[in-house]
C-alpha cells in the first residue's frame, strides 16, 4: 500500500514536471538540441522569411520548423564572417572576448565553449561538416569535419585521428548522412548536441547534380539596388571588390570555362580558375557540360553578336548566380527534411529542440554585391528558426533583436545548466516561451577583417529603427532610418531632423562598447 502510494507521488510529480504524456523517451530527458546549419545563408533565401524571393526560395522543410515552430524576423550575427560567427556561437561572447576576429585566425581550444560544459554535463557531442576555426573540434564525442572551407563536390573530411579522406558524392548530402550514421550509432543513454553544419550555398555556388536546371524556368526577381552606385553613405562602399558587376569571375563563379569559349574573350574579372569542375569525376563532369554546355554556348554566341550592353551582362551574371545559390540551398533545404523526418521516425522529435541557422547572411544582388562582411541587413541578418514542441507556440514570429552570442546560454539553458559569468549573450528560452519582458533593445557589431573583397572595418549599433555605423578608416558615420529606409540607401547622418536619434544612438553605441569591453578602434 505504502509503495503503491510513493509511486503515485512519485507519478504526478513528474507530471507537474512537464515530463507527462507526449513527450516520448524517458521521462526525466533533457531535450536534444540539434543545430542545422549553413554557411551564407540569407533570410531572403528562405520562403518562411516572406522577403521578396519567398516564392522561388526552395525552402519547404526550413519553413516546416517555421511552421511548427518560431521564426526569429530581427536575428543579427555579431561580426559578419565565418569562422568569428561561429566562435560567436561556442563561446557566447563577441569576437574581441574570444580572440577569433577574422578567418585565419586559429580558435583558441583552451577557452570555455558551450561543447565543454554539454559534454562534461552528460550531452553526447558530434560536430559534423563545415567547421573553419583551424584548430581542430574539441569536446565532441565525434567529430568529422571539411578542412578550411571544405569543397562541395567528393569532399575531403578530416578524420576524428586527424588523418584526411576523399568521399565519393556532394557535400551537403555527405554531411547528412554521415549526420544520420552518428544519430543511429550515439549513446543512446544519453541527450544529444548534434551540430550538422553545411558548406553550402557558400561560393563558389555549386549544385548537387541532380538539382542543375532547377530553376532554368523560375523568374528570379531583381533587388531595386542591382546597380547601386554607392552616393550617399560612406565612401568606403564604392571601394567593395564584391560586385556581381566588377568581381564575379566568369569560369570561378559564372561557370563558363576558358575551355568552352573558342575565340571569345570575355571582359574581366577571370580569376581562380575552376576547382570544382576539377574535382568531378568523367560521369560527374558529363552530367554538368549536359547542363552548362549548351547554354555557356548561347550565351557565347550572343557576346560575340553585340547582343549584351553592360547592364544585360549584369543581369546575366545575376540570374545565373542566384539559379546556382538557389540550387545548393534545395540539398540543404532535403537535409534539412531528412533531419526532422529521422526525429519522426524514431520519437524523437517532442524531446528535441531544433535549430536552423547559418553563419552570417548573403547579398543575393542588393547594391549590385554577392559575398558579406557589411554591418547592412542581408548580411547583418542571420536565419533562426527554432521548434521546441509544448515550449514554442507554433507559428510565432518574433520580433525581438537576437544575435549569435546568444546560442551558448540558450543551449544551457536547455540543458538546465547555468551560464558561466563570462558568456556575454542572454538566454533566448524566455522569448521561446513568449516572454520578452525587459529584453535588450539594441545590438552591438564588429567587424575586424580588411582583406578579400575589400570591406573594411566598421562598428555600430542597431536598434529596432535605426542603425549607427562607424568606419574608422575614413572616420565616417552613417545612421539609417530602417522604417523609411529599409534598403539603406541613404546615410541620415548630418540630417538635422535626426539629431536626437544620432545622439541616442551615438550614447547607446558607447553604452555597449563600455558594456561588452570593446578594445579601441583598430588603427588606420
Ligand atoms: C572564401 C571566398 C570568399 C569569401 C570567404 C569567406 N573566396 O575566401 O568569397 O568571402 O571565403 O567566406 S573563395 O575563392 O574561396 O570562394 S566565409 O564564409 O568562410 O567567411
Ligand atoms: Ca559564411
Amino acid at each position: 500500500m505504502q509503495e503503491k502510494t510513493q509511486i503515485r507521488v512519485a507519478f504526478i510529480m513528474l507530471l507537474l514536471l512537464g515530463f507527462g504524456a507526449g513527450r516520448s523517451g524517458t521521462a526525466a530527458e533533457r531535450p536534444n538540441i540539434l543545430f542545422l546549419f549553413s554557411d551564407d545563408h540569407a533570410v531572403n533565401a528562405i520562403s518562411a522569411y516572406g522577403g521578396p524571393l519567398a516564392n522561388v526560395a526552395p525552402t519547404p522543410n526550413i519553413d516546416r520548423i517555421a511552421r511548427e515552430g518560431a521564426v526569429f524576423l530581427n536575428s543579427f550575427c555579431a561580426n559578419s564572417i565565418c569562422g568569428p560567427s561561429r566562435a560567436n556561437i561556442l563561446t557566447g561572447k563577441h569576437s574581441h572576448k574570444n580572440g577569433f576576429m577574422r578567418n585565419g585566425n586559429s580558435f583558441d581550444q583552451s577557452q570555455w565553449t558551450v561543447a565543454r560544459d554539454l559534454q562534461s554535463n552528460g550531452y553526447n557531442t558530434a560536430v559534423i561538416g563545415k567547421w573553419h576555426l583551424k584548430s581542430n573540434p574539441v569536446h565532441f564525442d565525434h567529430w568529422e569535419v571539411f578542412p578550411g572551407q571544405g569543397s562541395y563536390y567528393n569532399p575531403v573530411f578530416i578524420q576524428p585521428d586527424g588523418s584526411r579522406k576523399a568521399f565519393n558524392g556532394y557535400a551537403t548530402d555527405l554531411t547528412t548522412e554521415k549526420a544520420v550514421a552518428w544519430l543511429d550509432s550515439r549513446d543512446k543513454s544519453k541527450p544529444f548536441f548534434l551540430m550538422c553544419q553545411h558548406k553550402a550555398p557558400h561560393r563558389t555556388f555549386a549544385p548537387a547534380l541532380r538539382h542543375l536546371g532547377s530553376f532554368d524556368q523560375v523568374e528570379i526577381p531583381e533587388p531595386s539596388s542591382l546597380f547601386d552606385t554607392y552616393e550617399n553613405r560612406s565612401r568606403t562602399l564604392a571601394n567593395n571588390e564584391m560586385e556581381i558587376d566588377r568581381h564575379f569571375d566568369w569560369a570561378y563563379d559564372a561557370k563558363v570555362r576558358k575551355d568552352e569559349r573558342g575565340d571569345v574573350t570575355l571582359p574581366k574579372p577571370d580569376r581562380y580558375g575552376t576547382p570544382e569542375y576539377n574535382r568531378m569525376n568523367d560521369k560527374q563532369k558529363a552530367k554538368w557540360d549536359a547542363h552548362f554546355g549548351p547554354k555557356n554556348q548561347k550565351f557565347l554566341a550572343d557576346y560575340k553578336s553585340g547582343k549584351f550592353n553592360d547592364q544585360d551582362l549584369v543581369r546575366w551574371k545575376y540570374r545565373r548566380y542566384m539559379r546556382n545559390y538557389l540550387s545548393t540551398v534545395k540539398a540543404v533545404d532535403e537535409s534539412v527534411g531528412r533531419m526532422l523526418q529521422y526525429l519522426d521516425d524514431n520519437g524523437l522529435a517532442e524531446n528535441t529542440i531544433v535549430i536552423y541557422s547559418s553563419d552570417q547572411g548573403f547579398f543575393l544582388g542588393e547594391h549590385g554585391w554577392y559575398d558579406k562582411r557589411w554591418m547592412f541587413e542581408e548580411s547583418f541578418r542571420m536565419p533562426f528558426l527554432v521548434r521546441w514542441p509544448g515550449v514554442i507556440e507554433p507559428g510565432s514570429r518574433p520580433k525581438e533583436l537576437i544575435q549569435n552570442i546568444d546560442y551558448a546560454p540558450t543551449f544551457l539553458e536547455v540543458a538546465g545548466l547555468d551560464a558561466s559569468n563570462e558568456i556575454q549573450g542572454k538566454s533566448l528560452v524566455p522569448l521561446f516561451r513568449g516572454d520578452a519582458k525587459d529584453w535588450r533593445e539594441s545590438l552591438y557589431y564588429a567587424y575586424y577583417e580588411l582583406g578579400e573583397h575589400a570591406v573594411p572595418q566598421h562598428f555600430g549599433v542597431r536598434t529596432q529603427n535605426h542603425k549607427l555605423i562607424y568606419f574608422p578608416i575614413t572616420d565616417e558615420w552613417n545612421l539609417f532610418d530602417l522604417q523609411r529606409d529599409p534598403g539603406e540607401m541613404k546615410s541620415v547622418h548630418a540630417d538635422p531632423a535626426y539629431r536626437r536619434t544620432r545622439e541616442e544612438l551615438a550614447a547607446e553605441f558607447i553604452r555597449l562598447r563600455e558594456l561588452y569591453e570593446a578594445p579601441p578602434f583598430p588603427k588606420k
